[in-house]
């Protein structure tokens, strides 16, 4: 079973999350569909792409896939890991991310969410940010992106209660773009994507890349920083890290090989 439905309707590509017995948790195999739907939008030229539940979901997405969290003592949210990958690939897509939302929307789906580049959400919808919760340490990079869309109040009040949020007090707070009728939802986002379409492509992948890069602007991107933790800690597990220590207590020459 595909677990992201895709499709290209005219100039908008629409991906759609499509595993609702597991009410879209962000399971690595979703999300490598995912990601994998995302390049195929962009091989496709299209002038943006709707991220979407199926039609009359009550979760858009149950966030992390909990079952996957590592219990190693191993960080749940490095650089190279399933959903701060997916982050970035929305990121860096050349065309505009429309998040299109029906029912609830749960931790790191929250952040999947808050990384399109708009979001359009019914009055049904709600928003709990949850880390709290589960006493998941958030890694930085992801808190970042997060206050790009969220006023530092709104966000402590939701890191720090784990409590949903009403799309009205998203809407009112500037956090989404808009909130519309269930029924209306589908022709309000097609109408916009259509707009879109109508401006010209090279600005709006120019413009979409400055806004990524000045958002971020801080004295040492939170991302640059966990990449390095990510490569640090790729060392540190490393055959070629104990061959260093052991040839050393051993009074050898290392015989490194690059594992
Ligand atoms: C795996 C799931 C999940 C799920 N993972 O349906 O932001 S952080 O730091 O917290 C980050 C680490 C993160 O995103 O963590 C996950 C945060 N997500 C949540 O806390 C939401 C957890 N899910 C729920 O509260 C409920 O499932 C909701 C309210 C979303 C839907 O409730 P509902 O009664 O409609 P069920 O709970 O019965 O779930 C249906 C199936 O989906 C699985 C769940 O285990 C169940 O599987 P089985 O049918 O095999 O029992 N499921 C739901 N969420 N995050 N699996």
């Amino acid at each position: 079973m595909q677990l992201v439905l895709r499709q290209v309707q005219d100039r908008t590509g629409i991906v759609s999350l499509n595993h609702a017995a597991k009410r879209n948790a962000l399971s690595r195999n979703l999300i490598e569909e995912l990601i994998g739907a995302l390049s195929e939008m962009k091989a496709a030229s299209v002038r943006s792409v709707i991220l979407r539940a199926e039609p009359g979901a009550a979760v858009w997405s149950a966030g992390h896939d909990v079952t996957e969290l590592p219990t190693s003592g191993r960080d749940p949210l490095s650089y190279d890991d399933p959903l701060r990958r997916v982050v970035r690939s929305i990121e860096l897509l050349p065309m505009p991310v429309i998040a299109m939302i029906e029912g609830s929307v749960w931790g790191g789906a929250c952040e999947l969410a808050m990384t399109c580049d708009l979001t359009i959400a019914t009055p049904e919808v709600t928003f709990a940010f949850t880390p709290t919760r589960l006493g998941v340490p958030y890694n930085t990079a992801g808190i970042v992106n997060m206050m790009k869309s969220i006023g530092v109040p709104l966000l402590k009040e939701m890191l720090f209660t784990a409590r949903p949020i009403s799309a009205e007090r998203a809407l009112r707070l500037g956090m989404i773009n808009d909130v519309v009728p269930s029924d209306e939802l589908e022709g309000f986002t097609g109408q916009l994507a259509d707009q879109i379409a109508e401006t010209s492509p090279m600005c709006v992948t120019l413009m979409k890349e400055e806004l990524r890069i000045l958002s971020k602007s801080r004295p040492m991107s939170a991302e640059t920083f966990e990449r390095l933790q990510g490569q640090r800690r790729h060392v540190y597990d490393s055959r070629d890290y104990r061959e260093g220590i052991q040839s050393f207590l051993e009074k050898r020459r290392p015989e490194f090989t690059g594992e």
